[in-house]
């Protein structure tokens, strides 16, 4: 067995909650939440009084410890305040993309086991149809409420002092959802253990500077926005000013009015940041590194971007499995092309993925990851639990990469189904599933198809139920519409005789896939 270990020593294990680890790092006085298009603050005191004072509430309503709180919202400062309450409270958060359909949101409150979904007005709508049939009876709206629903200012009731005790390690602080290797969207089990380690492991390398503040956009449903963002950034100390969708010319803006040091973002804002034109007019020399993860972003847009920015690019590697982050660059020491060095805690091996033999160093395998970070597992699904965390602990990650003889990773392809558009997952089973229950169409696969701006597009190639037309694209996307959220549009369409299948039924991606690159 050939195991790369951190180069880092360890971090110890500590025993705090998830909110206890970030109140440590914050300073009552200074501001640490800032709404970016209105300027509206908070103070840490504002912040974590906030929290005790929701965790009351919540606890008042019965929504309180060992309950599910669905969280459905964009980048706000509430957004904060209504998870830790939660964990305060002793509960759970499962996150939900707010661009979801009333289909999806429904699945997921009832897939989490949710008991109450707090939302703002904007989505009043959606909530009110993803209910039906859930256990979830009311629903909570950050600002003014509709008719019928509860404004969450009316549960802020008499501070909960202290932490409900919760158990450190089994106990599920938060429920997000990613599809893994394959399949359906599952939740992913992170515990409170799991989450702060990460923040400490994390920490121990970023050298992050208490008072700093960023702008972040990247959403906090994702676990880069929860944990890089919300946790690690504001356990550093950290002032986070929130966008609650991404605008080039708004994010740029606030870059300059808050002399942002370093920016965490995704492969498209980095091309935004080397080729859009509306950068030119702004001063952003107050930006020193930035952190690029979530997909894949090669050597030439990397240093594009460094170079018009005059700044070190790197990357950080992980995922929502990982609670997320495994592999970081530490400050100023991006590499073009390279996802990182592992941080403390954290052993990688490469291995064939059919013999399961470890690769000898420098060449390209499926990229196997131990460590404190690892999930708890699936939730309600044990068999793709032991599908992924295998013998001895190890992380089946399902991407392929290598080491070179600094440490860094490489990511070079991805083993699993997975489609990320524009750092968003796309599970081809969803979308498959969905075009199966099309009335003229008998069978579909779904794969990315490469693309310079999103990173991949969602591709699906449809057989047409027999004496039928298939339907166009434009017929299949007002068809998806109102079942799947925008980022998971189909957006090429292939009619086909028949998918590829392996004997067992497995759809072929892999011949799809060399098929439309030939
Ligand atoms: P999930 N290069 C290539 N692919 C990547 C990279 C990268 N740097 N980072 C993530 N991926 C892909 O759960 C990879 O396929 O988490 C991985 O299995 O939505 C998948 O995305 C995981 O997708 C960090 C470190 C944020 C990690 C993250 C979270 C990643 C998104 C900040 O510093």
């Amino acid at each position: 067995m050939t195991i790369y270990k951190s180069s880092f020593p360890d971090v110890a294990l500590s025993d705090l909650t998830v909110s206890q680890r970030v109140f440590a790092g914050i300073d009552p006085e200074a501001t640490v939440l800032i709404d970016g298009p209105s300027g509206r603050s908070l103070t840490g005191a504002q912040f974590i009084g906030g929290v005790k004072a929701l965790a009351g509430g919540l606890t008042a309503r019965g929504w309180g410890a060992g309950k599910v709180v669905a969280l459905m919202a964009p980048n706000i400062p509430e957004y904060c305040v209504v998870f830790h309450g939660a964990a305060w409270a002793g509960g759970t958060v499962t996150t939900i993309n707010p661009t979801y359909t009333a289909h999806e949101v429904n699945h997921q409150l009832n897939d989490a086991g949710a008991d109450v979904l707090v939302t703002i007005a904007m989505f009043a709508e959606t909530a009110h149809e993803a209910i039906k049939g859930t256990g979830v009876s009311e629903i909570v709206i950050i600002g003014d409420a509709p008719e019928g629903m509860v404004p969450l200012a009316s549960l802020m009731g008499p501070p909960m002092v202290e932490q409900a005790p919760v158990d450190l390690d089994e106990h599920i602080a938060v429920l997000p959802y990613s599809s893994g290797t394959t399949g359906l969207p599952k939740g992913v089990m992170l515990t409170h253990r799991n989450l702060v380690v990460n923040i400490d492991q994390t920490l121990a390398v970023a050298d992050l500077a208490a008072g700093e503040k960023t702008v972040g956009f990247l959403p906090f449903f994702h676990i880069y926005g929860l944990q890089v963002l919300m946790n690690i950034y504001m356990a550093a100390g950290g002032g986070l000013v929130t966008m609650p969708r991404f605008d080039l010319e708004m994010f740029l803006n606030l870059i300059t009015q808050y002399q942002t040091p370093r920016l965490w973002i995704v492969p498209p804002v980095a091309l935004a940041l080397a080729k859009h034109p509306m950068v030119e007019g702004h001063d952003l020399s107050c930006v020193k590194h930035v952190n690029c993860a979530a997909a894949p972003l090669s050597a030439d847009l990397s240093d594009a971007m460094g170079r018009r920015l005059g700044t070190n690019a790197a990357q950080g590697y992980g995922m929502t499995e990982l609670s997320p982050v495994s592999h970081v660059s530490p400050y100023g020491k991006g590499k073009p092309g390279a996802s990182g060095i592992a941080i403390p805690n954290t052993e990688s091996r490469i291995v064939n993925p059919e013999t399961l033999a470890d690769m000898p160093p420098g060449e390209d395998g499926e990229l196997w990851v131990r460590g404190p970070q690892v999930m708890k597992g699936y939730l309600n699904n044990p068999a793709a639990t032991a599908a992924t965390i295998v013998e001895g602990g190890w992380l089946r990650t399902g991407d392929i990469a290598h080491f070179d003889a600094d440490g860094y990773l490489y990511i070079t392809d991805r083993l699993k189904e997975l489609i990320k558009y524009k750092g968003f997952q796309v599970a081809p089973a969803e979308v498959e599933a969905e075009l199966l229950t099309h009335p003229a169409i008998t069978d579909a696969a779904v794969i990315g198809k490469p693309d310079s701006e999103a990173g991949e597009l969602p591709m699906a190639f449809v057989v047409a139920a027999p004496g039928q037309a298939a339907p166009t694209l434009d017929e299949v996307q007002a068809y998806l519409e109102t079942r799947l959220a925008h980022y998971k549009q189909v957006r090429v369409l292939e009619v086909v005789d028949t998918i590829p299948k392996s004997a067992s039924g497995k759809i072929l991606r892999r011949v799809l896939r060399d098929g439309i690159a030939a």
